[in-house]
């Protein structure tokens, strides 16, 4: 080991390598799912990825491990026996038709990361332990962040058991079905006492970064998500037949609430809030029958924890009386429900600390995104850092990040790290 400490000496991550990587993840999509990368959680398909990620990190010389959450872990040791370890990565899993960055570049970041450190055979005290998590978007289960969640403690089994994709499918039955057995979730669970500190590299999935000129990003906070199933129920019945005002339109009562969200989203009592519906399910779904039942499934997302719920529950209050007006039900579902955090101050310092040390810009920021960092962030000291997403653009294929902008991000990540492993180095015994 070149016993030379580099905490100053900057490693020059590789962009090439880096783009390669991003290709050979993007690869990995489901066939026939239409444009972009669709890799969902607990699928065949993230496990492939998991597969990729672990023989890279085999092929460096790392210790590699899948943990019974399906998150996969790789650590290249330190030098000071019985130091926690200090933590990089991000999810391998997409939502459907999504871009080929999102999680993606902290995963690549992070065998980049590994692969400076060995090529340049670098000590450092601490352990650094490199993380693909799995299933962190919610996309497929309402729930987002399950392997991360898991891993901090946040769902156990009885979570994993409730709640189901479309097809019907439990999140427990999916972690079945590739090989992972919800019951021994609890096993997966880290000791925050064997972890100093965890930074996650992700792109922005905004345009702050891109609109400002500003390399880097380093997170302050994280917005919270709750995530609501509304369901109108009215009555189906035939659209010659039933004559304007004798009908129960559960899918015209749900495309008033749409707006009625949007709504919300612009009064200034709820400033900072985004309020979406992404997806509706109106059944029986066919253009000759008035819809009996439409769901609408709404994700409101804030920094200001009151005001996220506050506005979640005004939506139901109002969405209530429009269906009481219309002669219709309703019932709301919470899907899940995640706060916002704040990272903490001590880390966001030596990432900003660090992009001064090497001459790189960088911009203190939130994000609108949820991230495994939230999480991870309840048991271990968490920061992020953000790269630039092309025209703000993310959860789409359009979804870009240049391979020099992440080669920048991923140069403060390892030197974030190294810088880390020498502040949190226990102080020589007199
Ligand atoms: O949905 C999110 O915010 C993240 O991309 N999982
Ligand atoms: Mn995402
Ligand atoms: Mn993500």
């Amino acid at each position: 080991m070149n016993p030379v400490t580099t905490a100053l000496a900057p490693l020059t991550a590789d962009a090439a390598r880096l783009r390669q990587r991003i290709d050979t993840f993007a690869a990995l999509s489901e066939p026939g799912a239409g444009e972009g990368v669709t890799r969902l959680a607990y699928t065949p398909l993230e496990r492939q990825a998991h597969a990729v990620f672990t023989r890279e990190m085999t092929d460096l010389g790392l210790t590699v491990w899948t943990d019974a959450a399906g998150n996969t872990l790789a650590e290249r040791p330190g030098t000071r026996p019985g130091l926690p370890a200090l933590g990089t990565g991000s999810h391998l899993d997409s939502v459907p038709n999504a871009g080929a960055y999102d999680g993606i570049a902290g995963v690549v970041a992070a065998l980049e990361t590994a692969h400076l450190l060995t090529e340049h055979d670098i000590e450092h005290a601490h352990p650094v332990r490199f993380v693909a998590f799995a299933a962190e978007e919610g996309a497929r289960f309402g729930q987002a962040c399950t392997g991360s969640r898991i891993a901090a403690g946040l769902t156990g089994p009885a979570d994993l058991e409730t709640k189901q994709d479309a097809d019907g499918i439990t999140l427990a039955d999916a972690m079945r079905s590739v090989g992972f057995d919800p019951a021994e979730a609890a096993a997966a669970r880290w000791q925050p006492d064997e972890w100093a500190a965890f930074v996650e590299l992700h792109i922005e999935q905004g345009s702050v970064l891109e609109s400002t000129r500003t390399p880097v990003g380093v997170v302050d906070q994280i917005s919270g998500s709750t995530r609501i199933m509304l369901q109108v129920t009215g009555r189906a019945s035939h659209t010659g037949g039933t004559p304007m005002h004798l009908r129960a339109d559960a899918l015209a009562a749900g495309a008033e609430i749409v707006l009625l969200a949007e709504s919300i989203a612009g009064d200034t009592r709820h400033r900072g809030t985004r309020i979406s519906v992404g997806k509706i399910e109106a059944s029986p779904g066919s253009i000759t029958t008035i819809s009996g039942r439409t769901r609408l499934y709404v994700d409101i997302r804030d920094i200001d924890s009151d005001r996220q719920r506050l506005t979640a529950a005004e939506l139901v209050d109002r969405a209530t009386a429009v269906c009481r007006r219309r002669g219709v039900g309703l019932t709301a579902t919470t899907l899940a429900d995640a706060s916002p955090v704040v990272l903490p101050r001590r880390l966001r310092d030596t990432v900003a600390t660090t992009c001064t040390g090497l001459g790189i810009d960088y911009r203190v920021l939130p994000s609108g995104a949820s991230h495994d960092s939230q999480m991870i962030n309840h048991i271990v000291p968490t920061g992020m850092i953000f790269v630039p997403s092309r025209d703000g653009i993310s959860h789409s294929p359009l979804e870009r990040t240049g391979a020099d902008e992440l080669a920048t991000g991923t140069t403060v990540l390892a030197a974030s790290l190294l810088a880390l492993d020498q502040q949190l180095r226990p102080a020589p015994q007199l």
